[in-house]
């Protein structure tokens, strides 16, 4: 039997440096922060770190504007630094994955600042240049995803740059080789250095239409391009070419991330024998709810809608290819706030939940900084509380343009904003929460007092704790990691039973999403008579006659039986 590959029995912790944690004072997390809490996360069982990115950068998006992939960001520290990380990381037998950000850089990296200069030197093809239409408008009609058009003039060249995020992020151009081999370098620079792998952003992005179409008109007033970048006509080959260049010479770990990826195009992503990428994240979960305008115009989800979702992918790549997990990350709300019960009396619970849930799985499965801890989204009251551009832009641009009221807005910021993700890590009730001893560089979650890492591992009842058994658990049961899915009570809106087999075991896993106390009945093909508890987030057994069970709200079990 041929063992799986050593990341699909892995559990990887993202470490968002910035609000991580503060070494030196500055309000801003840094690398050196990080090494002091590796004990902490071999505490929770952890194999792999993934750092968002500590590359040079001007910040504007946070370290996914990059303006040299060979230098630290000042405010985290040295090279130095991260090669003490990278060492101690070893001590405690985590391997770190960078954050692979070549859809674009920042419009201060070296290539763009010379691009953009002259129409006729070396650079200029490293980005997306393109004339004006005829009437002198922009090339296309596409959006931005961070607000505004995805082109931007430039006087100077009297030609439109592209950009799909901010217009401080050109997109680079993959068509030309000679980008694309300074890409390969650099990731071979980072993987001699001794890191594991990438997660790999937006990088079903980075092959565009070479025809650059307009797209359909959106209730946003751009143009939809997606169509036309969003796995592109070369994508494929790209990734072939870079597996060939550089990861087929290491014992990596891959995954990309893509916005609008199908199950069907993620099996040809992740199919071993295409030599593509090991796994890829997908929104589908994520954009639940999404209404005309997106995130920002959030509507009621409903739990058949998420079991679906999850169904399909856990079916799609059973055979071929392989699925990340995850609730939330630094783009993302707190999965408790968005997908659980963030009140005082459930918060604990639904977080095991979701936990349970997820962990049982058939994937790899990301824990996002804090997750661990039950963090929650930020009761922010005022718009000069959040500080990412995405939020800020949207605040401002949606209203202008009379597309929802001030109100909506701020209802949907309150809900969706990636600056839930990025509060201060609280690691106890200490001033700042710990995070730092200066000004934190965003406002640190009010509720740090009662949720807290030091709280939490103190209290053997803590999420903390349930993370790390569920994480032992994935050790220690192998029908976690390869047992096949299939879903139970597929059109219950409350309760979501799954179960994984592999030869003589068969797990039942059963989660109530509601609050509800929920009456319901497993098939009579499973003795429960049997079953052991493998892990519940309750400490009393649920209400039970024969196979007819009562839930009580938030409540998830693991049954095991062995036949
Ligand atoms: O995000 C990609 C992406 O799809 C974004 O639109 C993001 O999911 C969105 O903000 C959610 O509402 C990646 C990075 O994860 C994100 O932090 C960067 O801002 C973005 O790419 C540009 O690099």
């Amino acid at each position: 039997m041929t063992l799986p590959a050593w990341w699909k029995n892995s559990v990887v912790y993202q470490i968002y440096p910035r609000s991580f944690k503060d070494s030196d004072g500055d309000g801003v997390g840094d690398i050196n922060g990080i090494t002091e809490k590796l004990s902490y996360l071999q505490d929770l069982g952890i194999d792999i770190i993934w750092l968002s990115p500590i590359y040079q950068s001007p910040n504007y998006d946070n370290g996914y504007d990059i303006s040299d992939y060979y230098q630290v960001m000042n405010t985290f520290g040295t090279m130095d630094d991260f090669q003490h990380l990278l060492e101690q990381a070893e001590q405690y037998r985590i391997k770190i994955m960078m954050d692979l950000v070549v859809n674009h850089t920042s419009d201060q990296h070296q290539w763009f600042i010379k691009s953009r200069a002259t129409k006729d030197n070396q650079y200029r093809d490293y980005y997306i240049w393109r004339d004006p239409k005829p009437d002198g408008s922009a090339p296309t009609n596409w959006g931005a995803a961070f607000g505004g058009s995805t082109w931007t003039y430039d006087q100077k060249t009297e030609q439109y740059y592209l950009h799909l995020f901010s217009d401080k992020q050109p997109d680079l151009n993959w068509e030309n080789p000679d980008l694309r081999q300074d890409v390969y370098q650099m990731m071979i620079y980072w993987l001699e250095k001794g890191v594991a792998g990438f997660r790999m952003d937006v990088i079903n992005m980075i092959s565009k239409d070479p025809n650059y179409p307009d797209g359909e008109r959106l209730p946003t007033g751009f143009g939809d391009g997606g169509p036309y970048y969003f796995n592109g006509p070369k994508i494929h080959d790209y990734l072939q070419e870079m597996h060939n260049h550089v990861l087929k010479n290491y014992d990596t770990i891959t995954v990309g991330e893509m916005p609008n990826v199908t199950v069907e195009q993620a099996k040809r992503y992740t199919d071993i024998e295409r030599d593509e990428l090991d796994m890829v994240f997908h929104f589908d979960h994520v954009s639940l709810g999404d209404g005309r305008l997106g995130k920002w115009s959030p509507q009621p989800w409903k739990l058949t809608e998420l079991k679906s979702i999850f169904t399909r992918w856990q079916k799609g790549l059973d055979q071929v290819g392989w699925n990340s997990l995850y609730w939330s990350n630094h783009d993302q709300p707190r999965a408790i706030s968005r997908f659980g019960d963030d009140s005082e009396h459930y918060r604990v619970r639904s977080g095991k939940m979701l936990a349970t849930c997820l962990h049982m799985l058939k994937g790899t499965p990301y824990i996002y900084q804090g997750e661990e801890l039950g963090m929650t989204n930020a009761k922010f009251e005022s718009i000069n509380d959040y500080r990412d551009l995405e939020t800020l832009n949207a605040y401002n641009d949606l209203v202008n343009r009379n597309l929802c009221s001030r109100a909506e807005i701020i209802e949907a910021i309150q809900q969706r904003s990636r600056d839930h993700a990025r509060t201060p890590m609280q690691w106890s009730n200490a001033k700042n929460a710990g995070f730092t001893t200066g000004d934190p560089w965003i406002a640190v979650n009010p509720n740090y007092k009662t949720i807290n890492a030091q709280v939490a591992l103190h209290d053997h009842t803590s999420i903390f704790h349930y993370y790390k058994k569920l994480i032992q658990l994935r050790k220690q049961y192998q029908v976690i990691v390869e047992g096949s899915y299939d879903i139970l009570l597929a059109n219950h809106e409350q309760i979501y039973a799954f179960t994984r087999t592999l030869a003589n075991q068969t797990l039942i896993v059963v989660c109530n999403f509601s609050k509800q106390n929920i009456t319901f009945d497993l098939p009579r093909s499973f003795d429960l008579q049997r079953a052991n508890i493998l892990i519940s987030n309750l400490s009393d057994d649920p209400l039970q006659k024969d196979n007819r069970l009562i839930f009580e709200p938030y409540q998830a079990i693991v049954y095991l039986i062995e036949n």
